[in-house]
């Protein structure tokens, strides 16, 4: 079978890392429009390097790894028995830690910043600042978080559009389906004939359009859900 997982930031949460819309959530004490938008970062740069910074180290720090959610994932993928594709949401490193090979980070990734000039990323696992530059351009130029803001567009969408047009099985874990074009994936596997499965605590925004439902704590009913898989 081919299988596409869409990850949110529920697969991350019993890592330890924040979501964005639980009551705790990453937006509950930073405005969006001040962090996660180009706009944020022209206006206030070093608000943005920070908020990025905060989430670097917390996610570089020893308590964090990744949980048996991501594991029951890259233990699919290493079995080798269906073809899986990770897309995510999520901009830590937890699915490749777990042992995930084949994955599309369609927000980009936190260990990563851009040269704002060439476009050319380059490994960021330091706090990041204006005064750095970056090593690809003579003078250096400014390094932005390698990270897709509100307004901007997502990361490989033509691979995902074409994967989502030939898949078997979609399966949505740990997103609340706010965000766009994240949100719309199930609409376009189903419209290819996809079985769609929604894996999370709660029914997310789009919760209607799969076939099945699946609520509780990811890292305890996946891997339940993947014995069921032929
Ligand atoms: C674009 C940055 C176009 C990285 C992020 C009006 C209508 C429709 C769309 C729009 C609109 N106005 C604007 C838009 C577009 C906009 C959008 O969708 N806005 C929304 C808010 C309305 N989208 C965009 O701007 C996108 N770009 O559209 O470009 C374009 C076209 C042409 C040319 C140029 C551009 C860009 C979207 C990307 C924005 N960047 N993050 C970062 O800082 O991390 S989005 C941010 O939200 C994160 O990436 C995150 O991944 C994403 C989605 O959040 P979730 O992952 O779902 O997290 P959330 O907290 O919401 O939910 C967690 C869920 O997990 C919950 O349901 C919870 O119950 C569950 N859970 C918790 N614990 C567990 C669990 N489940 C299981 N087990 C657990 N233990």
């Amino acid at each position: 079978m081919k299988i596409v997982v869409l990850t949110g930031a529920g697969i991350s949460a019993e890592s330890g890392i924040q979501t964005f819309r639980a009551s705790d959530g990453l937006w509950e004490n930073h405005r969006i429009e001040d962090v996660a938008t180009p706009e944020g970062f022209m206006k206030n740069p070093n608000l943005v390097y920070q908020f990025y910074n905060e989430r670097r180290r917390q996610l570089l720090s020893p308590g964090i790894s990744p949980n048996p959610a991501h594991i029951a994932l890259a233990e699919l993928e290493k079995q080798g028995k269906h073809e899986v594709l990770v897309v995510t949401q999520n901009i830590d490193d937890l699915h490749e830690r777990a042992g995930t090979q084949n994955i599309i980070h369609m927000h980009g990734e936190l260990l990563l910043s851009r040269c704002e000039v060439s476009g050319i990323t380059h490994e960021a696992r330091q706090d990041v600042t204006e005064e750095d530059e970056c090593p690809c351009c003579t003078p250096g130029a400014r390094l932005r978080p390698h990270v897709v803001w509100f307004g901007e567009m997502p990361l490989e969408m033509e691979r995902i559009y074409e994967a989502l047009s030939d898949c078997d099985l979609f399966l949505s874990i740990g997103t609340s389906g706010n965000v766009y074009p994240a949100a719309g994936f199930v609409a376009e596997a189903k419209a290819y004939g996809a079985r769609a499965v929604e894996i999370n605590l709660e029914a997310s925004m789009t919760a209607t359009q799969f076939d099945e439902h699946i609520y509780g704590p990811a890292g305890t009913v996946l891997s339940e859900f993947l014995m069921t898989l032929p």
